[in-house]
């Protein structure tokens, strides 16, 4: 059996085709269309080290990931061959198109579905794709679904609201798109997106060679996403505050327990309607 981008993409469109778990319960149609993105890294990068200058410290590099992990289950451990995949899950163009229309403050109940449900299923299809792995005898792993790895810090000493496991940083390493003013990750499918990310034991080309160097190479700087966010948290000036994001997204969850009867927070309002929701923007589009 070759383990190769094919091999991804199928599994993937597989399980988004055919779980329960990528069904809407509203209507029962997918929370994720099923063409998705997959990208490889050498889990060797050094952009991994790099991203401990980035990010901060406490976030784990490909390799001390994996080693906390044969540690955790006493299992042998070889680290020379690791690479890391990520993939993006596109939102579908129903909840894409009621959270652009039902408001200007809250989320749709779509939206607030996928942030919910939509999460399970990326956590669900990452356990897949390990077990997956484990039948053809490839050990694998998925930090955040790994709870004595995963951790978010709410303040740290470079700031706020960083994780040690970060999705979109492993998109970027895997040469899939590129962050945006919003702090959104833009990529062929759109910012609005969910994505996933794992460690896998086994030699898989690298895509570094399609990571520009500029990590917001692909935002045209069209601040779209400004009049967007019904908090002011995006400025050309500060970019992305994420404390003063957090609090409105937080601040969603007594609507959507009246309104939908589910307990989360989302919001998601800089993704939608904005140049970058279903692509890669274009300069005129500036
Ligand atoms: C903590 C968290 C939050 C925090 C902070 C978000 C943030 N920007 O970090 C809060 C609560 C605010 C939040 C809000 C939301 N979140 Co959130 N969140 C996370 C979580 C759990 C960890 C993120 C993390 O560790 N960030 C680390 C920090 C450092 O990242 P950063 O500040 O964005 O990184 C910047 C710097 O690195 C900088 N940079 C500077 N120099 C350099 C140099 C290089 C080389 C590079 C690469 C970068 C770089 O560029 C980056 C962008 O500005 C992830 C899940 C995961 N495990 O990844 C989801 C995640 C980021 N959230 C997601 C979503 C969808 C949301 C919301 C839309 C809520 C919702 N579901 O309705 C909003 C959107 C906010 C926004 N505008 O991005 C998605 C993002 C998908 C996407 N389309 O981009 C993720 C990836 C979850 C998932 N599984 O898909 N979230
Ligand atoms: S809406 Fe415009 S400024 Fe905002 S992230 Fe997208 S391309 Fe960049
Ligand atoms: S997720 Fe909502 S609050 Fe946060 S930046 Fe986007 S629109 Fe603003």
């Amino acid at each position: 059996m070759v383990i190769d981008k094919k091999w991804f993409l199928d599994k993937i469109k597989g399980f988004l085709s055919e779980d329960e778990s990528n069904k809407i319960k509203v209507d029962g149609s997918f929370i994720f269309d099923p063409d998705v993105l997959v990208g490889f890294c050498d889990g060797h990068d050094s952009i991994f080290e790099e991203y401990k200058e980035i990010i901060g410290d406490f976030h784990l590099t490909p390799v001390e990931a994996y080693t906390k992990y044969c540690e955790k289950y006493k299992s042998p451990c070889s680290t020379e061959n690791l690479s890391v995949v990520a993939y993006i899950l596109p939102i579908s163009q129903n909840t894409k198109k009621e959270n652009l229309e039902y408001s200007k403050e809250m989320p749709s109940e779509r939206w607030a579905h996928t942030r919910l449900f939509g999460e399970q299923a990326n956590q669900k299809l990452q356990k897949y794709l390990v077990a997956e792995l484990k039948k053809q005898e490839i050990d694998a792993v998925a930090p955040m679904t790994q709870g004595y790895m995963f951790r978010i810090h709410r303040k740290h000493k470079k700031g706020v609201w960083a994780s040690t496991w970060s999705h979109r940083h492993m998109a970027f390493a895997a040469g899939l798109g590129s962050f945006g003013l919003s702090d959104g990750f833009i990529n062929e499918k759109g910012i609005a997106m969910r994505c996933g990310s794992l460690i896998v034991n086994y030699a898989l080309p690298s895509d570094a060679d399609k990571r520009p160097t500029d990590p917001y190479y692909y935002c045209t700087n069209c601040g779209s996403c400004i009049k967007r966010c019904p908090k002011g948290a995006i400025t050309y000036e500060g970019r992305h505050d994420k404390q003063s994001c957090s609090e409105h997204v937080m601040s969603t969850i007594p609507y959507i327990k009246n309104n939908y009867q589910i307990n989360i927070y989302s919001c998601g309002l800089c993704q939608v309607g904005v140049p970058c929701s279903d692509g890669i923007p274009s300069a005129e589009d500036k």
